[in-house]
């Protein structure tokens, strides 16, 4: 398998978790390299359903070791919950570590995420309100609190001493809400400093150590391509860099030990939260899907929004993640239609356009030109081979590839594993 980045091409909620799960079978270290209890992942497994936000589905392997990685941000709270809940289902967490550089979500970070949505209005991006967005400023800000920090309780006492103070004035000067105690800050935060220090490592030795033994890593992405705060439809996205390059700053490796990138993307295409998104469907057909895909935030619960495939941003995420291959999951949401649309371009002020537009005025001015193709209207739930699969579907997954010029290495056609084709 070597070293794989596994990232979501589209915005988010593509399935990442499965095709990981998957993918973690023959790897020997799974490193999350950006975001964090933003993401959701579902994973099923024998019946039981796990949703994780930041620690890799690689867990539920015994031997592989995960590793949260420098350039996420952590939530301790929520870090210990998801601890709390593998460990009640006899998962074994040993083989869990964090980066001592990641960065820490504060309790100011998550109301001022919350209170500056609210202030936006009409502008508003529609964020998770984990706390993202205000924990990436910090760090660019160069106030941000890491988790070497927050090991270091003379150091954390330190800095959130006058950060605290600092937030405070932002808190109530600008949102009206009451300050925080520094004092009770510190105290939450060195009682899961205790219980997160044994997985507390320096994670790019570890990961330079897995590359000298020639271990396979495999780089897992969280949100999508259309997300990416530098390549995503800004500024409609999230605080990190989910695209493929994300993999290197955010585990701290060099680009030459990345051996292959594959894409993850639905049959259709959904978003969570604002923005513009050409191939939306308000109507019955959107709830059709939504309802077929169960399409509901892991995270917040929010209902996605559903549209159909988009191969302008497909061919945008195949050039900004230089992908290898892609995988396409959800291909059994479609089974019950007699026509699929597929966005092949846009209309944009009356001209044909291919590539995707960099400003979100001009991309929200974008009208979809379709391609209709004919459904299969039969179940591929079953189907474990491209032979099984109606003929219509393998014309649909063709036609995917041969626009995006890209080939399709695995299909997946319902939440469990075995649910899967391996294209040979
Ligand atoms: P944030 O919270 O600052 O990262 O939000 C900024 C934008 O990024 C979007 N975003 C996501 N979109 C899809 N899936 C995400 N994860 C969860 C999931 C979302 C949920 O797996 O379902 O549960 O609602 C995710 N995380 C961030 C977000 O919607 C904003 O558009
Ligand atoms: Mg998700």
């Amino acid at each position: 398998m070597a070293n794989v980045v596994v990232i979501g091409a589209q915005w988010g909620d593509e399935g990442k978790g499965k095709i990981t799960d998957l993918l973690s079978k023959s790897a020997d270290v799974v490193v999350r390299y950006q975001g964090g209890v933003n993401a959701g992942h579902t994973v099923v497994v024998q019946d039981q359903t796990f949703k994780l936000h930041l620690i890799p589905s690689g867990i539920l392997y015994p031997k592989t070791e995960c590793i949260i990685g420098s350039g996420t941000v952590i939530d301790p709270k929520v870090l210990l919950e998801e601890l709390d809940q593998l460990e009640a289902l006899n998962v074994s967490t040993s083989n869990l570590l964090i980066s001592e550089t990641a960065h820490v979500t504060m309790p100011y970070h998550r109301l001022i995420d919350q209170a500056s949505e609210e202030r936006r209005g009409s502008h508003k991006i529609g964020t998770t309100k984990r706390g993202i967005g205000p924990t990436y400023a910090d760090k660019s800000e160069r106030i941000g609190i890491r988790v070497v920090d927050l090991m270091d309780s003379e150091e954390l006492k330190d800095q959130l001493r006058w950060t605290v103070e600092y937030k405070n004035v932002i808190l109530e000067k600008l949102y009206n809400l009451p300050p925080l105690d520094p004092k009770a800050v510190v105290d939450e935060y060195l009682g899961y400093a205790d219980r997160l220090r044994p997985h507390v490592v320096d994670s790019s030795v570890r990961i330079a150590e897995a590359v000298r033994k020639r271990r396979n890593i495999l780089f897992e992405g969280a949100q999508g391509t259309l997300l990416d705060l530098d390549h995503g439809t800004y500024p409609y996205v999230t605080s990190s860099n989910p695209v493929a390059g994300g993999a290197c700053v955010g585990a701290g490796v060099g680009p030459t030990i990345i051996d292959r990138v594959i894409g993850v993307a639905k049959a259709y295409t959904t978003r969570v939260g604002e923005g513009p998104f050409p191939t939306e469907l308000n109507g019955e057909l959107g709830q059709l899907l939504c309802d077929r895909g169960a399409e509901f935030g892991t995270t917040t619960g929010r209902k996605r929004r559903c549209g159909w495939f988009d191969a302008v941003i497909g061919r945008y995420a195949v050039r900004i993640n230089g992908l290898d291959c892609l995988a396409i999951t959800k291909l059994d949401v479609l089974d019950e239609l007699d026509e699929i649309n597929v966005c092949v371009a846009y209309e944009l002020d009356g001209e044909r356009c291919v590539d995707f537009p960099s400003s979100a005025r001009r991309f929200a001015r974008c009208r979809p030109i379709y391609k209709t193709l004919p459904g299969w209207q039969q179940s591929t739930a079953d189907c474990r081979s491209l032979e099984d699969l109606p003929s219509q579907a393998l014309d649909y997954l063709k036609f995917l590839a041969e626009l995006m010029d890209v080939p399709i290495a695995i299909v997946s056609l319902g939440a469990s594993r075995d649910q899967t084709i391996i294209v040979e």
